[in-house]
């Protein structure tokens, strides 16, 4: 299958400026070569268009929400995108620009599967659930909202208005890495049913179980699975390149087996890599670091050894 990779240099989901330079590091970070030397034919088409703001008009969500006439000129466009690449045949690999790119991302995937009859499950590589809503939001980002609208909360449709788009059943969602959420967060989480793997169930239990509890669900069910990786979910020590470091992140080792796990599992379809923020980032390490994890999701790995996991 071949891969499409898409830039989306949206920046106005988070707090901080820096994130649209995102999509220009990976490719400078030779996240298509390192595909294509691991035999996969991969096109790059370039960055989104974004809508221009007449066509949006202004917005009204409930609560606390910063600018989403922007995030909606951009990832509208996205979800349409991402559909049609789904359509085409291609996995798609959208490279952010900030998390709240998911909603366009995820909308798209998510049509295209609903249509298709198949369980789409979604793995959130982030040390934060991205769960609020408007009316919870403490900080009204709304790259702390995309997983929400994905799950369908309602008061977050109005940005993505009659954008290709279904809901994700939220009992098949895995937040993985998690060491910061918000109260009201929390709460919203746990009546929705997204399972949160934190970091201390990481330290607990290692990332191979729990990955593959979650992986053998999907399999079971022949399901399909979104990966949207947060560069916060690594730690700042291998990943300072983000405007919203939490310490105490996955290590370069754990994240990687996160990758082959998922790679011996074959059930990715399309991927979100998001909020590098390159302004930040201490001579382009994040930005390595990031293609070499994907990289390791499509394929690479030391000896080919044949996977215990899923026999
Ligand atoms: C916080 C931080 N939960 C918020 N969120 C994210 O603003 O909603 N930071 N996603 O990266
Ligand atoms: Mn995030
Ligand atoms: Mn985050
Ligand atoms: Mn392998």
């Amino acid at each position: 299958q071949p891969i499409a990779l898409l830039g989306v240099p949206l920046e106005a989901g988070t707090g901080r400026r820096g994130a649209a330079m995102g999509p220009a590091a990976l490719r400078v970070a030779g996240l298509a070569e390192r595909l294509e030397a691991l035999g996969w034919s991969v096109s790059d088409f370039g960055d989104v268009e974004q809508l221009p703001a007449e066509t949006i008009g202004a917005l009204h969500l409930p609560g606390r929400a910063h600018v989403p006439e922007i995030v909606a000129s951009w990832v509208r466009p996205l979800a349409h995108e991402a559909r049609r690449l789904c359509d085409e045949g291609y996995l798609p690999v959208l490279m952010g620009g900030d998390h709240s790119l998911s909603m366009g991302s995820l909308s798209g995937v998510a049509s295209y599967w609903h249509e298709k009859g198949r369980p789409l499950y979604v793995l959130w590589l982030d040390a934060h659930a991205d769960f609020n809503t408007p009316s919870i939001s403490p900080s009204g980002n709304l790259h702390g909202m995309s997983l929400a609208l994905a799950a369908g909360e309602e008061e977050l449709f109005p940005v993505m208005a009659d954008a290709p788009r279904a809901v994700v059943d939220p009992s098949r969602m895995c937040v993985f890495g998690a060491r910061s959420i918000d109260p009201q967060e929390r709460e919203l989480l746990r009546r929705r049913g997204v399972t949160v793997c934190d970091m201390r169930q990481i330290d607990e239990n290692g990332v191979s179980l729990l990955m593959r509890d979650f992986l053998n669900k999907i399999r079971k069910e022949n399901g399909v699975l979104h990966v949207s990786l947060d560069v916060d979910f690594l730690d700042p020590g291998i990943a300072p390149g983000v405007g919203t470091t939490v310490p105490g992140g996955a290590t370069y080792r754990e994240a990687h087996l996160v990758m082959e796990l998922l790679e011996d599992a074959g059930v990715t379809v399309s991927l979100d890599i998001v909020e590098l923020n390159p302004f930040l980032d201490e001579r382009g390490r994040s930005a390595i670091a990031l293609a070499e994890l994907v990289a390791s999701l499509f394929g690479q790995d030391v000896m080919d050894r044949p996977t215990q996991a899923f026999a």
